[in-house]
């Protein structure tokens, strides 16, 4: 019997390896992965791809600046980049790098297939190229002085034979394909942005460069490499390794469910990617959704504007789990966030070991004091139990219905009411009142308060585990519970199944508390 669950594939940016990542990146990825865990939870077969895109004048550029090639130079910076995701506790199922043969020999099929339909032909292109960008412009769309329309950098003058894709062949089925697919495009503001853009006109794209080798033969005419952007779109396919035996894993995972991107290459994404599968009659994604920026000082955190902040020594110092809770919860998915020291830790102060670590230490300490650390289930409720019960259940389905929406935030919001919900129980339920108690029905009513506090932690672990990874688990593990790997969505959804017997076992503080340093840069 072959495997029925349904499929969802997710893919980030692959990032240049021009420098080290910055916590940008660290940003769309742990959005990414946080995606591609809930709907593993959720009982999706899911393949999440990140990689790096590694040709270029840019990277040749840089490479030849430190004396060395530019494949010793991005392997160096890829290291940093897988190690930086191990550390944030990324769980991509593949990396590609766009150096990859895997990669190259895809680029150079689909490459051909399309010149070969007669949707690329040869003539010389003669504007300018924004280098950082990896993008051409036309003399009329650029920005004054001669600056990039999209990053405001000098631009260079570029005069040389090249490939043309007929990108604007394609204009009428985008149209027709926008309007029947209208959520293709999100959020909403990009995609109106993309339809102007469109109607505007569109020139055909110069698809190679003469004037570097730092990329990819045109298998048919090698003193052509083939355009960056052309050859870093075919990642999301070539991971999938098209050609091999008989196609099993593009088969089962093309078209992709989600290509979470920047906003600044929500173009590319959106228009040209398109544009090149229509050529290639390949099926188009599902979606694309453009992020917003982190900014510094009003200002977008780059690589080559050199004002970034290293998460490396944000994550040793504060943990993975506290830089993506931070992220995750501050940032409304498509705005722009900020990041500032002491704004970081005093959120996860107040919402991770204050919120959370508290109710999970009061409930694991409650539960050995009162009942030796054993955990009995008890269905006599009062209105107060099932009140919560409820909300248990409703904070589960709430939990799933924003995540579903892209709503990441407004998701852990929920949880985190819940979590103050909980903590106003204990204070409500006041157990240390009743444990004092010789009458058999506060007895009950203790039982019950401790069955509640520690249910509700068995559906938080498993809500949050998305977005903390890290510390998910060890609620599970505090609660005398084993198999959290094969915990479901399903599972937080269900009120009611931790069994009698089950034996807490108290633990470090799973989040501790931070000092809340002065406004300085990190
Ligand atoms: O564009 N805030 O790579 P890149 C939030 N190789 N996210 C940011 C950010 C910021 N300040 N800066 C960067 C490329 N990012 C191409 C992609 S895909 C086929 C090729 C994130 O290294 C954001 O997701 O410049 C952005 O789109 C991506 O990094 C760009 O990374």
């Amino acid at each position: 019997m072959g495997d029925t669950k349904k499929t969802y594939y997710i893919t980030t940016p692959i990032y240049y390896p021009s420098a080290k990542l910055h916590i940008g990146h660290t940003y769309c990825t742990s959005v990414a992965d946080t995606i591609a865990r809930f709907k593993r939870l959720a009982g999706y077969d899911v393949r999440f791809l990140t990689g790096s895109d590694e040709h270029g004048q840019k990277i040749q550029r840089a490479a030849e600046a430190q004396g060395i090639t530019p494949l010793e130079y991005t392997t160096n910076i890829v290291n940093g980049f897988k190690a930086l995701w191990e550390k944030m506790h990324i769980s991509n199922d593949d990396f590609i790098r766009t150096t990859d043969e895997r990669h190259e020999t895809v680029v150079q099929a689909l490459f051909t297939k399309a010149y070969e339909k007669g949707d690329i032909y040869k003539a010389e292109y003669e504007g300018w190229y924004c280098t950082p960008d990896e993008t051409f412009w036309t003399e009329q769309k650029l920005g004054p002085n001669h600056t990039c329309p999209d990053c405001g950098r000098p631009v260079e003058r570029v005069k040389e034979e090249s490939y043309f894709f007929k990108l604007g062949k394609y204009t009428d089925q985008w149209l027709k394909f926008i309007e029947e697919n209208p959520d293709f495009i999100q959020p909403e503001s990009r995609r109106n942005e993309m339809i102007q853009f469109v109607k505007q006109g569109l020139e055909d794209l110069a698809v190679s460069r003469t004037s570097f080798d730092w990329g990819i033969k045109v298998p048919f005419d090698p003193k052509h490499v083939v355009y960056v952007w052309f050859d870093a779109l075919v990642n999301y396919i070539s991971a999938l390794s098209p050609f091999d035996g008989d196609g099993e894993l593009y088969k089962k995972y093309w078209p992709a469910d989600l290509h979470l991107v920047g906003k600044e290459i929500v173009r590319f994404h959106t228009i040209i990617w398109p544009m090149m599968l229509m050529s290639l009659e390949l099926p188009l994604p599902k979606k694309v959704f453009g992020h917003g920026w982190m900014i510094v000082d009003g200002t977008k955190m780059s690589k080559s504007l050199g004002n970034v902040i290293d998460p490396i020594p944000l994550i040793d110092t504060y943990g993975a789990d506290s830089l993506r809770y931070y992220l995750l919860s501050e940032i409304t998915l498509g705005n722009d966030g900020n990041f500032t020291l002491p704004n970081f830790v005093t959120k996860i102060n107040a919402d991770l070991s204050n919120d959370l670590g508290n109710l999970l230490n009061r409930t694991i300490a409650m539960i050995e004091k009162y009942h030796g650390g054993v955990i009995t289930k008890c269905d006599d409720m009062d209105d107060l139990d099932r009140d919560v019960s409820i909300l248990a259940v409703q904070t589960a389905k709430d939990f799933e219905a924003a995540m579903e929406n892209m709503e990441l935030n407004k998701a852990i919001k929920t949880v985190w009411s819940f979590i103050g919900r909980m903590n106003k129980y204990i204070d409500e339920t006041m157990p240390w009142v009743l444990a004092k108690s010789e009458d058999a029905h506060d007895k009950v009513r203790l039982q019950s308060a401790m069955y509640h506090l520690a249910e509700a932690l068995r559906i938080i672990a498993i809500l949050v585990s998305p977005v903390i990874p890290v510390g998910a688990p060890k609620i599970w593990e505090q609660l005398g519970l084993t198999g959290f790997e094969v915990a479901t969505l399903e599972d937080a959804k269900t009120w009611g199944l931790l069994a009698t017997g089950t034996k807490v076992v108290k633990g470090e503080p799973i989040y501790p508390r931070f000092e809340v340093p002065e406004m300085v840069d990190v």
